[in-house]
């Protein structure tokens, strides 16, 4: 009889089950709060919750005992409750299935009135909570259940000789979880800080003034249609694109830049050698080569940045060099033609401001690359921390191995923004067709829109502010019965007719002409 598996203890076993599986809840909260962007955690909404509730009394003798350390020591106080009722609850769930797991569903229910009850609480905030629980109530039962398994061997008078299989599964199943859920609840705990420390450090930046304060958008560029395209693009509606699952969240005063490579001089630049410099204002146009013939990947802003060819010329290029491969903190990286970040008529910036405020996190916190005529992926680098001047022969940036084009300049295009393809308008109505039309840094010069098999028209165009960025163009047509194709090309600053030819975005960007359908009846 006295062999080591009848000395095993269960109520222990259960207790430790009922604690991992509340270690289980606090990873999975905060894996799912940190996706978030740091709302909803548990931790801190029941802490807040603790606090608010607290009768007086209870706050001055938290305060009195241990000073300005109250709030640690609530969060201790909290984390020994919360151990000692798992503990509980899994003692529970082995005795009397299923109530332990209840016991979990409580608290889990308790978070969740915790974190929606909270001034300010999203729709999204109750998902971590609901998403821990379920991983807490999975992770009792299962434990448990694996805990009466070895149980029932270890009782089983002819298995009592030899190692028991069922001993070591609970054991390497309780101690992984916890394990597992300690690392991975404390890494998004550190995640969901660091996010929390970067946002507050850029509430907290007041940009410079520009050297050369860029003139306010003359009422000129931008005509009064409804349903065309803004000529600046909000910063909350421009385009995101970036291989980053989660956003980078970078303080500044964590950040430098390394300029180095083919260089005379290495150049290493903290956040604040970067504000001490001449900033300039910039409007750029920024488009992704991944966008289709009338897509929306296309945005228009006002850039803030110090000229990147003036870092250049610091660093003195050598040798053959001709491309600057740019690398972000997330490891992204982009091949620039070294001519075009030199050349004093690009105004290639790394900026570090968009429309007036610092760069919001998922367009490049706190510093990006903007470069006017080429796509994103050779040139805007987000979150960037290294420039390394090479060659073209010898570096590649991350989207050439993958099919893309090792240059990216952007090409001729323009797209319809009202009517919808397949509107339907009376016969004689005056209808605005308008959209937008672009080529960076070159310039667009006229849009011709037909209508059916009607010769082109010129449409009205708004003001030029840059040829470095788009143009909103609208053309007021009368309704004639039956149903029409629309199409639109647009034509360069330099003369080029925008081709009808049409291919896939893949490899260096899609061409051919914007085409709608309109039925006047
Ligand atoms: N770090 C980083 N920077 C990046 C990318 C990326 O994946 N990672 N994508 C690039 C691409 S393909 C484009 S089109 C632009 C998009 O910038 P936006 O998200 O600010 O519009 O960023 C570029 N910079
Ligand atoms: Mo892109």
């Amino acid at each position: 009889m006295p062999t080591s598996r009848t000395t095993l203890r269960p109520r222990l076993a259960a207790a430790a089950a009922g604690v991992v599986a509340a270690l289980a809840f606090l990873a999975v909260a905060e894996l799912c709060a940190l996706v978030l962007g740091g709302a909803g955690s548990p931790l801190v909404a029941v802490g807040s919750a603790v606090i608010d509730l607290a009768p007086g009394g209870a706050k001055d003798l938290m305060v009195a005992l241990f000073g300005t350390g109250d709030k640690v020591a609530l969060f201790v106080l909290m984390a020994v409750l919360m151990l000692a009722v798992s503990a509980g609850a899994g003692i529970l769930e082995l005795r009397r299935p299923p109530f332990g797991a209840l016991v979990f569903a409580i608290g889990g229910a308790l978070s969740l009135l915790a974190v929606t009850t909270r001034s300010g609480s999203g729709t999204w905030d109750g998902g971590p909570s609901v998403l821990g629980v379920g991983a807490a109530v999975i992770v009792v039962r299962v434990l448990v259940e694996r805990l009466r398994t070895w149980r029932f061997a270890a009782a089983t008078p002819t298995r009592t000789d030899g190692p028991l299989p069922e001993r070591r599964s609970f054991l390497v199943w309780t101690a992984a979880l916890g394990v597992v859920s300690i690392v991975a609840g404390a890494g998004a705990r550190l995640g969901t800080a660091g996010m929390q420390r970067a946002a507050a450090a850029r509430r907290a930046i007041r940009l410079p003034a520009p050297v050369n304060a860029a003139p306010a958008v003359p009422a000129g560029a931008s005509l009064d249609v409804e349903g065309i395209t803004p000529y600046v693009t909000p910063n909350a509606d421009f385009y995101r694109i970036d291989t980053a699952l989660r956003v980078p969240s970078i303080d500044p005063a964590d950040w430098s830049l390394r300029v180095h490579g083919a260089v005379e001089h290495e150049i290493t630049l903290s956040w604040d050698d970067l504000l001490a410099l001449p900033l300039e204002e910039h409007m750029a146009t920024l488009s992704c080569v991944s966008n289709e013939v009338g897509g929306d990947l296309i945005g228009n802003a006002l850039w803030l940045g110090h000229p990147i060819r003036t870092l250049l010329a610091r660093a003195r290029p050598t040798g053959d060099a001709d491309m600057v491969l740019s690398t972000s903190e997330d490891g992204f990286t982009a091949g620039t033609p070294l001519d075009v970040l030199q050349d004093e008529n690009t105004n290639a910036l790394l900026a570090v401001g968009m429309n007036g405020d610092p760069l919001p996190a998922e367009h490049g916190f706190p510093v990006r690359m903007v470069v006017p005529g080429l796509f994103g992926y050779v040139s805007a680098t987000k979150w960037v921390v290294d420039l390394e001047v090479t060659r073209f022969a010898d570096a590649q940036g991350y989207w050439t191995p993958r099919g893309w084009s090792a240059r990216g300049p952007v090409k001729l295009e323009s797209r319809i923004d009202t009517p919808a393809n397949g509107t339907t308008v009376a016969v004689g109505d005056r209808v605005a067709i308008a959209g937008v039309a672009w080529h960076p840094h070159t310039g667009v010069k006229a849009v011709q829109v037909k209508v059916g098999s009607a010769d082109w028209q010129d449409a009205e165009l708004a003001d030029s502010v840059s040829s470095d960025t788009w143009r909103q163009w609208v053309l007021r047509w009368t309704a004639t019965a039956g149903t029409h194709d629309v199409r639109i090309r647009a034509v360069g600053a330099d003369g080029q007719v925008q081709t009808s030819v049409q291919r896939p975005p893949a490899p260096n960007g899609a061409t051919g002409w914007d085409t709608i359908t309109l039925t006047a009846r």
